[in-house]
């Protein structure tokens, strides 16, 4: 069998029930994305063309990871703080998400983040 198969199921690959699909592509190489956390959304991210880097933050501390492979997923839980640079050409962004849509789950302020994680210690 020639190429890959990668499988994802719905409250077994992915630790929750997905209730939404969205992608991201045709991003400049200088554009920087997310910058914000969730309060109840968990996703699960993978970049299925191209690559970009991602930088997380939690209660937990820091961690950047590049994401330059399909199959490599990264889990993003509650109050984790976002940032995604260094697209590629062509970067398409796949998430699986744990919610529908909702603005008032965001925390757009990275104060009043750093107080949530806080309150979570
Ligand atoms: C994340 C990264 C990877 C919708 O109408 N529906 C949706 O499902 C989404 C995700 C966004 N939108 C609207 C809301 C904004 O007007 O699209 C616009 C851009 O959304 P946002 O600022 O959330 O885009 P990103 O790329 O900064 O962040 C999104 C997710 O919110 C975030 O959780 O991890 O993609």
């Amino acid at each position: 069998m020639d190429g890959n198969l990668s499988v994802l199921e719905s409250a077994l690959t992915i630790p929750f029930e997905i209730r939404r699909v969205y992608y991201i592509y045709g991003t400049k190489k200088n554009s920087v994305r997310g910058g914000h956390a969730h309060k109840s959304l968990k996703q699960v991210m993978f970049v299925i063309n191209g690559s970009l880097d991602l930088k997380l933050e939690t209660k937990e501390g820091v961690s950047i990871v590049t994401l330059d492979k399909p199959d490599l997923g990264v889990f993003i839980d509650v109050l984790s703080w976002r940032e995604f640079y260094n697209f590629s050409d062509n970067a398409v962004v796949m998430v699986f998400a744990s919610e529908y849509y909702d603005e008032s789950d965001y925390i757009r302020d990275y104060n009043q983040f750093k107080k949530e994680i806080g309150k979570h210690n």
